[in-house]
């Protein structure tokens, strides 16, 4: 078997995990259940960092005598959310373990001994939010050029890291490694910062004590990121001194993947291999660097308090509900907003129409016209359509799979969910509640219900990783064992399987966003657009009964125009038009051509990537000879330019718009 490590950031204790933290654990984990499928030995780390002064801070500040007490108390909030979130991780690390000290200690004794730290003075500005040194030139208007916070003026004696040494070490390592850091753009930044040359770093502190003593110096305590950066030795029995424990770094190590957010990257790209080449080790295979989730634009944070609790929505959509929203909607290395809505709109299009629609009509279609068994459907009997879904699952399992391996898991989910829809398209073509009808469709019958069945058990093993919950429930309802991704492929389901009860996967939720508002708890979340009504909070026939003159229109009406979200994709100028725009959106749920009449207002550059409302269930109208598939949405003063529509904050295409 083949080893693959894996680590989240160990995470701060001044606060109670958010979506934040959260993000990256079930990331990681889904990475690792995805390499456990693949056949590998898997070791996944994740853990808490529960040294520095922001900690000892923030036990002073909720009266704690102790800071360990409160340590204590804080790490279990993260070691519960694991359970909480269904993470399989192998081990999870406090830093205030004794093995912990003891492998801190072993790896700046072996730097020592290498002749890499030296004794001077301090003097200069230090961040506790992000426990980092910050030189004088890199203040932003006197503050933290990292979070905004207000720098503190240290002096005092401290030790030193010869980390200028490093430099040219480091260059040559990023050379030769071309894929350390992930995504790309953030492997330049890093290499940038280094060219520029290097300052040793200051790497203790002496004012004041809640932190790994210095062997052979105990004034001083251990800079915070030299004592957490050696958390991901510690798991594989890094100073330890027993051999059987220590065998797990030969396995282990350098291959692992440590996952973290961006603005920790310089720690773990940067000081990170320093430490190691410096103590005779080899650095890291691999950095990934993900985005921040922003909450009313800006990063969502614990030490700003914008922050939204994971539990709030696994109380009301369900754990993999989710871990399918945060992994679908950021991809590796983008920002993206956190909003209630967006949860909502992926929850209601992508989990309940498109895969819980799947799950329904194959199971319901099993039970009705085949006795709750999976027919055969002999090879010979096969027909294009069949074929053609079989090729569909092999791409898209080919797709999944590749995607996963360079962590690109959006990717993986836009795979699967092609396949979803191609499969439900697949059933609605084949008409089978009509060949139920005839006698002599027996054998198109018996293929539709197989394939859609052997489809639905490769789509449970794809959403495995993601959605370990609702892959486990499918599987039930098909009544067969988890698949490994070794050897899977179209075709395999045995005939003969019978299935077990149904149940709803993911009922739809016809709730808006307001009202689900009761959800949330103490902490401020961000605001969202005011309810909207709908049918369930503003039934028509409560409403008084209007005068016939009257041209409104009713709450039904309304509802038949389905305003959506889209993205501008594409962009170019209607020949021999002055007015017309032709464009390709991203409409959530497919892409589409549509004419608008802004060319006098906007130049078609102007418009990629751009938020628009569309007219979705327009009719499709010939404009200059092109197919437009809907109507863009615009105000115009009397005649004048007309103006986009837009929003005040990022959302999804696919969004209703009400
Ligand atoms: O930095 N969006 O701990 P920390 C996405 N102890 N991810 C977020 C996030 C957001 N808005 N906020 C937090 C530390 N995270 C150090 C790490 S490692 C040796 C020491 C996630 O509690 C993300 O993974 O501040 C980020 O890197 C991590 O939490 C920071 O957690």
């Amino acid at each position: 078997m083949k080893p693959f490590y894996i680590t989240t950031p160990i995470y701060y204790i001044n606060a109670r995990p958010h979506i934040g933290h959260a993000y990256t654990t079930m990331v990681a984990d889904a990475i690792a259940r995805s390499r456990r499928l693949l056949g590998d030995d898997v070791f996944f780390l994740t853990g808490t960092d529960e040294h520095g002064q922001k900690v000892e801070r923030a036990a002073q500040k909720a009266g704690h005598q102790a800071t360990k007490v409160f340590a204590d108390e804080v790490a279990a909030s993260f070691q519960q959310m694991c359970g909480d979130l269904q993470i399989s991780n192998n081990d999870f690390i406090r830093t205030t373990e004794p093995r912990h000290h003891r492998a801190a200690q072993e790896l700046w004794k072996r730097v020592a001994d290498r002749g890499d730290i030296y004794k001077g003075d301090y003097e200069g500005w230090y961040c506790t939010v992000d426990e980092i040194f910050v030189p004088e030139t890199q203040l932003a208007d006197g503050k933290c050029p990292t979070c905004g916070s207000k720098v503190e003026r240290l002096k005092e004696e401290s030790y030193y890291f010869r980390l200028s040494k490093y430099q040219q070490p480091l260059l040559d390592f990023y050379a030769a490694n071309p894929t350390f850091v992930q995504p790309d753009f953030r492997f330049n930044e890093v290499r940038t910062f280094v060219e520029a040359g290097l300052q040793d770093l200051s790497i203790s502190r002496t004012s004041f004590q809640w932190g790994i003593p210095v062997p052979g110096d105990p004034k001083h305590v251990m800079y915070v990121w030299f004592d957490a950066l050696t958390n991901y030795l510690t798991a594989l029995g890094f100073g330890s001194g027993d051999p059987h424990a220590e065998s797990r770094i030969g396995r282990f190590w350098p291959g692992v993947t440590h996952l973290i957010g961006k603005e920790i990257l310089r720690q773990h790209a940067l000081y990170w291999p320093a430490f190691l080449m410096a103590a005779g080790l080899k650095p890291p295979q691999r950095v990934i660097a993900h985005g921040w989730w922003l909450m009313g634009g800006a990063k969502m944070s614990k030490s700003v308090g914008n922050v939204a609790r994971y539990q709030d929505y696994v109380d009301v959509f369900g754990l993999d509900a989710l871990r399918y929203f945060v992994m679908r909607e950021m991809p590796l290395g983008a920002d993206a907003n956190f909003s209630d809505d967006g949860v909502l709109t992926r929850f209601n299009a992508d989990l309940a129409n498109d895969l819980g629609n799947l799950v329904s009509r194959t199971t319901t279609m099993i039970h009705r016209y085949s006795g709750g068994m999976v027919p055969d459907s002999p090879v010979a009997a096969r027909e294009p359509l069949d074929l053609e879904l079989e090729r569909q699952l092999a791409r898209a399992i080919a797709g999944v799979i590749r995607n996963f391996e360079t962590f690109q898991i959006t990717v993986a989910l836009q795979d699967t969910w092609v396949l979803i829809r191609s499969v439900n398209q697949y059933i609605v073509k084949r008409e089978p509640w009509s060949l139920a009808k005839r006698p002599d469709a027996k054998a198109l019958l018996d293929a539709t219900l197989y394939h859609s069945a052997d489809a639905l058990r490769v789509t449970a093993a794809l959403i495995d990783p993601v959605m370990p919950q609702a892959a486990a429930r499918i599987r039930a309802m098909l009544g067969i064992p988890q698949e490994s991704w070794q050897g899977l492929k179209a075709g395999t389901l045995a005939a003969g399987t019978r299935l077990g009860p149904t149940e709803p996967l993911f009922p739809r939720i016809e709730k808006t966003v307001e009202e689900l508002r009761g959800m949330s708890s103490t902490e401020p979340s961000e605001p969202v657009e005011p309810a909207t009504p709908t049918q369930s909070t503003a039934p028509v026939s409560a409403a008084p009964p209007a005068p016939t003159t009257d041209s409104r229109i009713t709450i039904d009406d309304f509802m038949k125009v389905e305003l959506r979200v889209a993205k501008v994709l594409e962009a170019e100028a209607v020949p021999k038009s002055k007015k017309l725009l032709k464009l390709k959106v991203d409409t959530g749920q497919d892409q589409r051509t549509i004419v608008a009449g802004i060319a006098e207002a906007y130049q078609p550059e102007q418009l990629i990537g751009r938020t628009i409302v569309i007219v979705a269930n327009l009719q499709p109208a010939k404009l200059m000879g092109i197919e437009s598939n809907g109507m863009v949405l615009a105000g115009s003063i009397d005649g004048g330019k007309p103006m986009l529509v837009g929003f005040d904050q990022d959302i999804p295409p696919g969004a209703r718009v009400r």
